[in-house]
């Protein structure tokens, strides 16, 4: 029986080392090692044994077993790494081969636009104020000089939560607020972007849009600091060559108040069809901050002064990148929106 197992381990060993693939290497394992395998008859042999031979014999049974194992073990590695040198050396990928688009998105124009507003104040040193659009009837009107009779106040105009709460009507309540947490100290130099509502709904007016206010107020600030700012602005925002002028108008918050036009970046002031022939395109709207609005914040109208400025990113977008139809920028078709690149 010694003999025979020495024998068969040999073999085994021997089988295993010239095995060309892991088929053979896997009926090799079952012939020696399975249920019926040729080591495995012989352990069943042990009954055949003397008492006193029966543990050296199981000893050296698990011994040529274990031996096999390795064996089999070592040659599947040594295919299996074959294998893999083989097709290494065989495949090769075909590089100009085209990949798997994924169609990629872009950002809203109205937030490309509303970026390029708030990159331009921003690198004036102005700080970005986000306010929230829930407001109270104090913020949106009281603190902004708006008597409790103006229109706007009405039902038909704003959109009211409570005889008290509403959707703001303007970004003006996150100055309000700015000014108020401020307590009189200054500058206060601040833009405040976002999210606005009115109950307007037709070709040109949506009831959500999208407004950027900006404040300044420190002492001696005029109404020149105001033009070159707005300047600064508008030849940031279209164009180096663009000039812009002061038409007097009124906003209960600011006195005096002025619209702001630009000169007509389709036709250079000469008078076109986007101008209306006047060469003039207005922009925003704008004045010096009303004393009493001043006052309301806890500042002092005697000790400083400041101008502020609103504009709907909506128009400003409309009019930088030729949309005729304001629909088009809430109708979320990606035909549209896609077309204005940049992510
Ligand atoms: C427009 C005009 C304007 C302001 C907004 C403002 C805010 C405070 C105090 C004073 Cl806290 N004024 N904002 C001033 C003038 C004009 O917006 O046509 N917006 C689209």
């Amino acid at each position: 029986m010694w003999d025979k197992l020495t024998e068969i381990q040999a073999k085994a060993e021997e089988a295993a080392a010239s095995c060309q693939d892991l088929a053979s290497l896997t009926e090799i394992k079952v012939a020696y090692l399975g249920k019926k395998g040729e080591i495995t008859q012989i352990s069943k042999m042990m009954g055949k044994v003397s008492p006193e031979e029966r543990p050296r014999l199981g000893q050296a049974v698990n011994q040529a077993k274990q031996k096999v194992e390795a064996a089999i073990q070592r040659r599947m590695d040594e295919l299996k790494e074959a294998a893999l040198q083989q097709s290494l050396a065989e495949e090769t990928a075909d590089v100009t081969l085209p990949g798997t688009v994924f169609p990629a998105g872009s950002l809203h124009i109205l937030t490309i636009v509303r970026r390029e507003i708030e990159d331009i104040f921003t690198g004036m040193g102005y700080t970005i104020m986000e306010g929230s659009q829930v407001e109270t009837d104090y913020y949106n009107f009281e603190a902004l000089n708006i008597p409790k009779d103006h229109p706007a106040r009405d039902m038909q105009d704003s959109f009211y939560f409570s005889g008290n709460l509403l959707l703001r009507t303007h970004t003006s309540p996150a100055q309000a607020h700015a000014m108020e947490q401020m307590q009189g100290q200054y500058p206060v130099k601040i833009i405040a972007p976002g999210v606005v509502y009115r109950r307007d709904d037709d070709a040109t007016h949506s009831p959500m849009f999208h407004q950027v206010e900006g404040l300044l107020l420190d002492e001696h600030v005029t109404m020149g600091d105001l033009k070159g700012t707005l300047r600064a602005f508008a030849q940031q925002m279209f164009g180096a060559e663009r000039q812009i002028r002061l038409r007097p108008s009124f906003f209960p918050f600011t006195e005096p108040s002025a619209e702001v036009d630009v000169s007509c970046f389709a036709c250079g002031g000469a008078g076109c069809r986007l101008c209306k022939g006047s060469g003039w395109i207005e922009i925003l709207g704008s004045g010096m901050v009303h004393p009493h609005v001043l006052e309301m914040s806890g500042y002092d109208p005697q000790k400083l002064t400041g101008f502020a400025f609103g504009m709907g990113v909506e128009r400003i977008a409309m009019l930088k990148y030729g949309i005729t139809d304001m629909r088009l920028l809430f109708d979320n078709d990606v035909r549209f929106l896609s077309g204005f690149g940049r992510a």
